[in-house]
């Protein structure tokens, strides 16, 4: 594919959207919004714009159409300002910001008992079942009086602000955090007023038998609340399978056409597609030039030094699987000794849900497991593994420009953006150690070297090869990855979604 073709792509795409939204108008329902707000000293509102691809891709498109996004206030500000145009760019743009304000014990128990962990970690295949979940009246109570209730709030937003536009109105949910709200949205409209319902979900949707962790009337109000949605989208075709799967166990009543991958429930059909997520290509290029990247970019080939760089970048998140990763950088130490003292793992964590006991412990373990590496192979001379733990996107853009193994070996991932990201700012044809388990796995196989993630034994030889691959292998392997990633990004995956409303005749 030239650079052409993906221009030609892209301006299909522009040409789909602009299309779309010139006869309907849109909603964004998900559990954060584009921006933060945080009160100044001074007393002043200062808005911080949060990441994610959603707000990438519309960024572009958003003031020309009629657009609310709603969200649950992550502030105090945001819960205080409530309502409004709020500002996404530097350069003007705006979007509608509707926050959502639930009292704190019914976002406590919405957002840290049944979202994360619960639904998280069942839906990564996370639960040492033998000894947890342990569903007791408390989480019965966080399910009914949190996870009910804002998705209640939700329906209830969206209702509103559907009935106040005056045309067609597209409404796009996002993820895991708000699968009743679809259910109680559909009852409470008439048909006629009815938007059209499309769904993403960001993370693995595991087989009918892993949903047995939850009680029968939980899961069935789940798949309940998803089959209430015209779209349902998954990452993969195997999340989208599954999900299939799952009705067919689950949900009486329900009647699966695989093949055409749609549910009929209570009189209603609901397809079930996949649009595997990506990055803004574009973006990403002209932050990876810019002088903030080049600075941290410095301060990296300082840390490294001539050594060779395997890098991984992940939230701190026990999915990600950061200590199995380490365990195999040792195990590489101690079978292939020559790679003593020549290279670096350098871990460039986000700190992530603090809050969850299960996150703060797993921090603490992989420290320990780092320093244990550092300890057993290091010396005054060399430092095997560093770890640096910060919100700071500049400095893993610019760490990513110079590894030549990226290590992304997750237990379970939607999609992983980092194996998309490195591989299109990377300078040095690094290799790429993927998870079989990572979505991403079914764009970048052919471009990767894929790992089953318990098997330590595979990710240390996988990366021991990274370290020695050839030359012209890495820079085929390299170049596939990008092609592969540059044909399919952001842009298209909004696309995606629209063509399927459009085929469908929704
Ligand atoms: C969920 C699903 C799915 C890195 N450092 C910072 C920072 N990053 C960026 C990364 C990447 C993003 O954050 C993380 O995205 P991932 O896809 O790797 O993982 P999740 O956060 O678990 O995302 C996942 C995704 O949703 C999209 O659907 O791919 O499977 O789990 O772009 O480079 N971001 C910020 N500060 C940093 O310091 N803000």
């Amino acid at each position: 594919m030239t650079n052409r073709d993906v221009g030609d792509i892209r301006q299909r795409c522009e040409a789909l959207q602009t299309d779309f939204f010139s006869r309907r108008a849109l909603i964004i329902a998900a559990n954060r919004g584009p921006v933060t707000f945080d009160k100044a000293e001074d007393g002043s509102l200062q808005f911080q714009r949060g990441g994610g691809g959603l707000v990438t891709a519309l960024t572009g498109l958003i003031q020309h159409i009629d657009a609310t996004w709603i969200a649950c206030a992550q502030t105090d500000a945001d819960a205080t300002w409530r309502e409004g145009n709020a500002p996404l760019t530097e350069s003007g743009h705006t979007i509608r910001v509707q926050f959502l304000a639930p009292e704190a014990s019914t976002y406590e128990g919405y957002y840290n008992v049944i979202a994360n962990p619960l639904l998280w970690f069942l839906q990564h295949s996370m639960w040492d079942v033998p000894r947890a979940p342990v569903i007791d009246r408390a989480t019965w109570r966080a399910w009914e009086e949190g996870y009910v209730v804002v998705n209640r709030l939700f329906a209830e937003a969206i209702a509103r602000q559907v009935r106040a536009f005056s045309r067609p109105t597209l409404v796009m949910l996002q993820d895991y955090h708000l699968y009743l709200a679809p259910r109680f949205l559909r009852d409470k409209m008439r048909r006629r007023e009815r938007p059209t319902l499309l769904h993403f979900i960001h993370i693995p949707w595991p087989g009918p038998e892993y949903w047995r962790i939850l009680p029968p009337a939980m899961r069935q109000a789940i798949l309940e609340g998803l089959c209430a949605v015209d779209v349902l989208g998954f990452q993969t075709q195997e999340d989208g399978l599954n999900f299939l799967r799952t009705c067919e166990s689950h949900l009486p009543r329900a009647y699966v056409k695989y093949k055409q991958g749609r549910v009929w429930y209570r009189n209603h059909a609901t397809h079930v597609r996949d649009f595997p997520i990506s990055i803004d290509v574009e973006a990403l290029k002209v932050l990876a030039r810019s002088n903030e990247v080049a600075g941290y970019r410095s301060e990296i080939e300082k840390l490294v030094s001539d050594r060779k760089l395997i890098l991984r970048v992940d939230r701190s998140e026990p999915s990600k699987n950061i200590i199995r990763g380490f365990q195999a950088f040792e195990e590489m130490l101690e079978h292939y000794p020559e790679h003593r003292g020549r290279v670096k793992f350098l871990a460039i964590l986000v700190p992530s849900r603090l809050d969850v006991d299960e996150y703060q412990d797993y921090l603490g373990e992989l420290m320990a497991a780092a320093g244990r590496v550092n300890a057993t192979y290091g010396d005054s001379q060399w430092e095997p593994v560093r770890v640096l733990v910060g919100e700071n996107y500049p400095r893993a853009v610019a760490a990513l420009q110079v590894y030549d193994a990226l290590l992304v070996n997750a237990i379970a991932d939607g999609m992983n953006l980092v194996a998309k990201e490195g591989p299109t700012v990377n300078q040095r044809d690094g290799a790429l150690i993927l998870s079989e388990r990572a979505g991403a796995c079914q764009q970048l196989e052919s471009g990767a070297t894929v790992i089953s993630p318990c098997d330590v034994y595979a990710t240390a030889e996988a990366l021991h090869q990274a370290l020695t691959m050839p030359a012209e292998k890495r820079r085929e392997h390299a170049s596939r990855l990008r092609w592969l990633i540059e044909q399919e990004d952001i842009a298209a995956w909004l696309c995606r979604q629209l063509e399927s409303v459009v085929e469908l005749k929704l």
